[in-house]
């Protein structure tokens, strides 16, 4: 996940410098598969160059500028692990991709509210698309909200689904997408759940169990940009400058606080890096309105599942450390599990630094130990780990790929109805500042459930 877009390398004296250039001409995707988990960490540790798209145990995915190819085989080799290049040039499967959208896009001329869902849209589309669900004839309640502004004054909606106008106060599902520019496939996803639950009478008795809030797309001026060119692509973070450097955006999934800004567990300080965390935590705007939503809405709140793609994974909590485990792991597992039992091809689940890798600062941790809302999930949609397609698969399996995790996530809320409640009571408490000494062991007697509370 890391330099994304752009990285032309000069080597110097045996130095590596770094700049800023557009497009992925001859940009290679690599499997490594490393002798160890350890190994693995070792082999990407500091090699900010390396833009993982994928993990799965000891083995990664990624893209890598052509001219630094060799250096990584002697990384990897030196460690005993193996290197296979998978595509050999990813501009091109970023041209076979739009042409691919281009013809499908001519066999479907129409723009029905039907007809987009069948699409990755562009975010014109998608704005006018969240328009045509409000406004059409639907038996359902549903209301738009701004929870935000991007970095470039970009709306960041949310809408609202609710049996009937009355239901303000009740048990809520709340589901965000496109939090990584690139990861079409979630965003496609939320917009066919937005569907299901507007105007699909099967939905009716999700909506008697739930309120549900969905923003299709947190990151809008991302979502642009990767839309604009073939050389965009692979955009990953936001759009946010960064003073001091040539390098674009911060990696919003790197960028929430919790417990605290960490870019050194699984994010960079560097700006050029995909994972740049940013310059400190919420430093984001897109991050920011995300925070204050859940801050202000976790009374309602009962469940928070953040969209993002690749490699079929439903993880919860903790992503910061492998070390802490939250006190009702085992029921966010039993939960995610419920998942699988409604869907063909199996989801990893597990705690995300263990299922995973360890990557502080994201939003599923945020939700569950910033706002308190008890489950809390992130889902890596398909395409699965090692899959060709990686973040570009086909319009043509938006069907299938959304309609099979929606399954997997009615099945979780039909398991959240018999046991998620809305606090009636919330302690407070004056926390403990950051800067006290204490704050640490106060961080984790929270985590482990021995303090509670929001
Ligand atoms: O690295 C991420 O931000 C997520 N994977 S992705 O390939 N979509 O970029 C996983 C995030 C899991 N949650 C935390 N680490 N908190
Ligand atoms: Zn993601």
């Amino acid at each position: 996940m890391l330099t994304g877009v752009s990285v032309i390398l000069a080597l110097t004296l045996g130095q590596t410098v770094w700049g800023v250039e557009e497009g992925y001409s001859s940009y290679k995707l690599v499997k490594v598969d490393a002798a160890s988990l350890e190994h693995l960490n070792n082999i990407v540790r500091g090699r900010d160059w390396v833009d993982v798209f994928g993990r799965e145990g000891s083995s990664l995915t990624a893209m890598v500028p052509p001219q630094l190819l060799g250096v990584l085989t002697q990384v990897v080799r030196s460690h005993g692990g193996d290197i296979t290049v998978i595509h050999d040039d990813m501009e091109k499967v970023a041209e076979e991709e739009y042409r691919e959208r281009m013809m499908h896009r001519q066999r479907r001329a129409t723009t029905s509210k039907e007809d987009d869902l069948l699409d990755f849209l562009d975010l014109d589309r998608q704005y006018a698309f969240q328009n045509k669900i409000l406004t059409g004839s639907s038996k359902v309640h549903l209301v738009k909200e701004l929870i935000g502004r991007s970095t470039e004054g970009r709306d960041i909606n949310l809408i609202r689904i609710s049996a009937d106008a009355s239901q303000q106060k009740k048990r809520t599902i709340f589901i965000d997408a496109g939090i990584h520019a690139r990861e079409w496939i979630a965003p496609a996803t939320a917009n066919y759940i937005l569907y299901q639950l507007a105007y699909n009478d099967s939905s009716a008795s999700l909506l008697r169990d739930f309120n549900w809030e969905i923003v299709p797309v947190l990151n809008p001026d991302g979502y642009r940009y990767s839309h604009t060119s073939i050389e965009a692509r692979f955009w990953r973070k936001n759009r946010q400058v960064n003073p001091g450097s040539k390098c674009i955006g911060t990696d919003l999934n790197r960028n929430f606080g919790y417990p605290e800004h960490m870019p050194d567990a699984g994010g960079s300080r560097n700006p050029c890096s995909d994972i740049y965390s940013g310059r400190s935590r919420f430093s984001a705007p897109e991050s920011t309105a995300l925070k204050d939503y859940l801050d202000t809405h976790n009374d309602t709140i009962v469940a928070y599942f953040s969209l993002h793609s690749f490699g079929r994974y439903i993880l919860y909590p903790w992503g910061y450390n492998r070390t802490v485990t939250p006190a009702d792991a085992a029921e966010l597992e039993r939960v995610a599990q419920a998942a699988n039992s409604a869907m063909s091809h199996h989801y990893t689940t597990g705690s995300s630094a263990k299922a995973l890798y360890v990557a502080a600062g994201g939003s599923d941790d945020y939700a569950k130990g910033g706002s308190k809302i008890d489950f809390s999930y992130t889902i890596e949609l398909p395409p699965g780990m090692g899959s060709r397609y990686n973040f570009a698969p086909p319009a043509s399996t938006i069907t299938d790929y959304a309609s099979e995790a929606w399954n997997g996530i009615k099945a979780m809320v039909g398991e959240l109805a018999k046991v998620a409640t809305i606090a009636t009571t919330t302690t407070t408490r004056k926390p403990i500042p950051e800067q006290s000494p204490y704050y640490w062991l106060y961080q984790w007697l929270k985590d482990q459930g021995v303090i509670l509370g929001k």
